[in-house]
């Protein structure tokens, strides 16, 4: 007998409420289709999604291409384990190689696991290519940092909720000021450990914290001067989110109308994930040039699911999503027009300081402290109106949709928004 049952909203709540880890407190709202930028609740009600599940649905909700893709593979072959080869990871990884510029990718599932790896490869580099004294080797890292939740991540977290309690930590860090290359040049000066540097490219959870033009290329130049390597984590701002198919670097040459015209700041280590697959199946990657990612050998790293054929299936659907139907520059865009709306919307409303964020990661600062519920309570009128966003830390929405989002769509959400921030009443 299937399990699955027609279910309500209530009900579905009830049963996780009873039979699930309370580990998150969703917005109470039980989803059961997605198509495209929108999604729909047990009851039938649609709604934009501004939420993207963390930028992994860049492509969409069940783009027909990934969800073709990964069906097809699921019912040929779906995982061989790495003891054997298959027949679709070599042309994933060239493809994926050839789309980032990197001589090699190692495959693993989840954002958190990626950035697991890129740590590993980057001590052993350290170790065995830069001469560092086994087992001193330090990574900096930012305040505000958010990485994922494995017991070493969560070691350079600031987050006490993602930290308290799950000592003791893993050694081997130090936090430096997000947005000041003084304070990373201060630590590379001060210290001839450093292995690596990892870097989110906009700090996402902290409230898409945008840095200073000029800060990830002169990171990068610090790095390169004291032959420490530059990790960007682009598990949420990878994949056209940002404008660009990469934050950190457009691999437009530069010379698409879309580019800001900034230098090309190429990371040494580059980590992707959520997007990688459209949000179809848990697709994440570590790139590298060969000098690098060399110190892996057989034995030192790996995962049971990690490059399976669905996934790697999946990952050449979703990039070719990406390239196909233009979704960096369509984010551009429609971030541009999403800002100057709020921009003239927001000195006409006292609930709202300011919006901030790139391509079509955005987030609005609401006019309260941190710990109000007012954003919450925001998120809950915007779900009554249509639209299902999400609070990041304390007073701040993050608003994401779907990269394949229309002009006129995007235009439908803002007035919603407006109409949602207008009519709220603390
Ligand atoms: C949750 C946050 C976003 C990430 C960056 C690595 C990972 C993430 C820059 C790990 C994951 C997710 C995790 C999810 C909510 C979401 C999130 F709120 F947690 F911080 F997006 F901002 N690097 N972010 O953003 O990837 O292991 O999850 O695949 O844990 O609640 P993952």
């Amino acid at each position: 007998m299937s399990v699955l049952e027609n279910i309500t909203s209530e009900y579905a709540i009830a049963l996780e409420a009873k039979h699930g880890a309370h580990n998150y407190h969703p917005l109470p709202v039980v989803l059961s289709k997605g198509e495209g930028v929108f999604v729909w609740d047990v009851e039938g009600k649609k709604y934009y999604d501004f939420l993207s599940a963390y930028s992994a649905v860049n492509q969409g909700h069940c783009h027909p291409k990934i969800v073709g893709a990964m069906t097809r593979q699921a019912k040929t072959l779906s995982l061989t384990s790495r003891a054997f080869y298959n027949d679709v990871l070599g042309t994933y990884e060239k493809y994926a190689t050839e789309t980032f510029h990197f001589d090699k990718l190692l495959p693993m599932n989840t954002g958190a696991e990626a950035v697991e790896t890129a740590l590993k490869i980057c001590r052993k580099w350290a170790y065995e290519k830069k001469g560092i004294a086994e087992n001193a080797a330090q990574i900096i890292v930012c305040e505000n940092n958010f990485h994922g939740r494995t017991t070493t991540i969560i070691s350079f977290s600031n987050d006490p909720v993602a930290r308290k309690n799950f000592g003791p930590y893993t050694d081997g860090f130090l936090k430096i000021e997000y947005d000041s290359l003084q304070a990373l040049e201060e630590t590379l000066k001060s210290n001839k450990n450093i292995a690596g540097f990892l870097v989110e490219p906009i700090q996402g959870e902290a409230g898409v914290y945008v840095p200073s033009e000029g800060y990830l290329s002169g990171a990068k130049t610090l790095c390169e001067k004291y032959n420490v390597l530059f990790i960007a984590d682009e598990v949420q701002t990878g994949i056209a989110r940002t404008g660009r198919l990469l934050a950190t670097c457009g691999n437009c040459s530069c010379t698409d109308k879309h580019c800001s015209g900034t230098p090309e700041v190429k990371p040494d280590i580059l980590i992707l994930g959520k997007a990688l697959s459209g949000g179809a199946y848990p697709v994440s990657a570590v790139l590298a040039n060969d000098q690098i990612m060399d110190v892996i050998r057989p034995g030192n790293h790996g995962s049971t699911f990690g490059g399976n054929p669905i996934a790697a299936a999946v990952g050449i659907a979703a990039l070719e999503v990406v390239k196909d139907e233009k979704l960096a520059e369509n984010a551009y865009v429609l971030g541009e027009l999403f800002r100057d709306a709020l921009n003239k919307f927001i000195p006409t409303c006292d609930l709202v300081k300011s919006v901030r964020g790139k391509g079509l990661l955005n987030a609005i600062l609401i006019n309260d402290t941190e710990e109000s519920s007012t954003a919450w309570d925001i998120c809950m009128a915007l779900k009554e109106n249509g639209l299902l966003a999400k609070p990041t830390h304390g007073n701040i929405i993050r608003f994401a949709p779907p990269l394949v989002m229309t002009e006129e769509e995007l235009m439908d959400c803002v007035s919603i928004i407006i109409r949602t921030l207008t009519e709220f009443k603390r």
